[in-house]
């Protein structure tokens, strides 16, 4: 993940808060200072970062916490909470029939992010094609070409055509039964009057549902201004933060435009096709903070949810039933380490106590896995067995992965299912794990 030094700064605000033998008002102020710091380094604004410290000691001092939770866990919930709130409610782009148009200053990922997001739309059943409106930029056209081919769809252009709008009237015409078109423009070095008329005339043209904004996370927090002008200029719907892998600037880039009437759906984190990502504002500052530690420390104010959870699943295990949908869940809930810990603890060959290493793992696979499993259909999904020759040749296509690595899942799967097989195979604790589900009272 990008951003190491401001999560490698809240990691040890963080820290500090669950070593520490007592939670007052000297522990409040001192991490207040250190989460300060790492926001400031990370280019968020200065005002910014003192708003939300001055809130995180006003309720780290003032709140009580809930019963059931420590003065500990409540005060990090407090620095999850105020986080989660600069980061805006986060905003999604619909999956469904639509034009969209892509704007930004020059070399700020505009056309490698039609094709991130063309992949986007085309691994979910929506029948994209990609529009070369930049007729600026020499090889602008071949660029965009490549990039639709990388991603699998057809794209309509014209090298030898001066005038954008002609382009994209055609393009909109030629692309009329597909369910999603993204037009790629032009960029220019700052917001001219010359690229506003341009992308006016274009927008004109092709009356798209969304304008979407692209930028650079290196220029930080100077990504709200240029939003916003933009959002002024052309009704911007979303932004899209690219590069977010090679900044160390991403959190105010972040932070500002989440202020903006132009919010961010999607970060982009590198220059592959599939470097893209849904911005989650929620899952987003839990990975910053440390999302197993987290998550382990919230976990007694959602226990009773994770049990319902737990109780379903092993009812399931004990049933044999076990498809990669109960996998996913499974795993999920591992890196959470709810109630299912102790349902791991008690498989024959399970490991005793899950390390924060294999948290960490599991995270990683999980990510991996969803990734994969996206390319999936419901049925590949519930008969896992039939997963074999031309569909993993097509799953890894419409996942951007190598057929080793859906094989790599697969022989996850099965070996999970072996484990659970094991331990429903063994009797004593079978009986011990039903009585307890009968009786309503998984008291693991
Ligand atoms: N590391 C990284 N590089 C990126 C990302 N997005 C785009 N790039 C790179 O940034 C450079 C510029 O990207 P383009 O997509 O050509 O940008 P553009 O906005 O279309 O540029 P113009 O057409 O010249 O205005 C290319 O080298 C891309 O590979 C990203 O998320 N991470
Ligand atoms: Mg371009």
């Amino acid at each position: 993940m990008a951003l190491e030094s401001l999560k490698d700064g809240l990691r040890n605000a963080v820290e500090k808060v669950t070593k520490a033998s007592h939670v007052d008002k000297e522990l409040i102020k001192d991490i207040s200072k250190d989460i300060q710091r790492a926001m400031i380094e990370a280019d968020i604004e200065v005002q910014l970062a003192l708003e939300l410290t001055e809130k995180i000691k006003e309720r780290g001092i003032e709140e009580k916490p809930p019963s059931g939770m420590s003065a500990r866990e409540h005060l990090i919930r407090i620095i999850h909470e105020e986080f989660v709130k600069i980061l805006g409610d986060g905003v999604e782009l619909e999956l469904k029939p639509q034009t969209i148009m892509m704007v930004g200053l020059y070399g700020q990922g505009k056309t490698t992010t039609c094709g991130k997001l063309a992949a986007y739309f085309q691994k979910r059943g929506l029948n994209t094609a990609l529009i070369a409106g930049d007729t600026h930029r020499p090889a602008a056209y071949d660029q965009l070409s490549q990039v639709a081919e990388d991603a699998g769809v057809p794209v309509y252009g014209d090298p030898d055509e001066e005038k954008a709008p002609r382009i994209v009237r055609e393009g909109m015409e030629k692309f009329e039964d597909y369910d999603v078109v993204i037009i790629d423009t032009a960029g220019r070095h700052s917001l001219e009057e010359e690229l506003i008329r341009e992308i006016q005339l274009i927008k004109n043209v092709a009356d798209p549902d969304e304008v979407i904004l692209t930028v650079d996370a290196s220029i930080g927090q100077q990504a709200g201004p240029q939003a916003k002008a933009f959002h002024d200029a052309v009704n911007v719907t979303k932004t899209i933060i690219t590069k977010m892998d090679g900044s160390a600037k991403g959190g105010g880039a972040l932070s500002a435009v989440a202020e903006t009437d132009a919010p961010v759906a999607f970060i982009g984190n590198g220059e592959r096709i599939r470097d893209l990502e849904e911005f989650d504002p929620k899952g987003f500052t839990s990975r910053l903070l440390g999302m197993g530690d987290i998550e382990k420390l919230l976990e007694k104010a959602e226990e009773a949810i994770d049990e319902d959870k737990a109780e379903e699943t092993a009812k399931k295990m004990l049933a044999g039933d076990f498809d990669l949908k109960d996998m996913y869940e499974q795993m999920e809930m591992l890196t959470g380490v709810g109630p299912l810990q102790k349902i791991v603890d008690m498989l024959p060959m399970g490991p005793s106590s899950i390390s924060e290493e294999e948290i960490m793992n599991t995270q990683e696979k999980l990510d991996e896995f969803r990734i994969i499993m996206d390319s999936m259909t419901e049925y590949e999904m519930e008969n896992p067995n039939k997963i074999k020759g031309d569909r993993i040749k097509r799953i890894a296509m419409g996942s951007g992965r190598r057929p080793k690595d859906i094989r790599k899942l697969i022989s996850h799967y099965k070996k999970t299912k072996k484990a659970i097989q094991g331990f429903s195979g063994n009797r004593k604790m079978r009986k011990q794990l039903k009585k307890q589900l009968e009786s309503g009272n998984l008291n693991f």
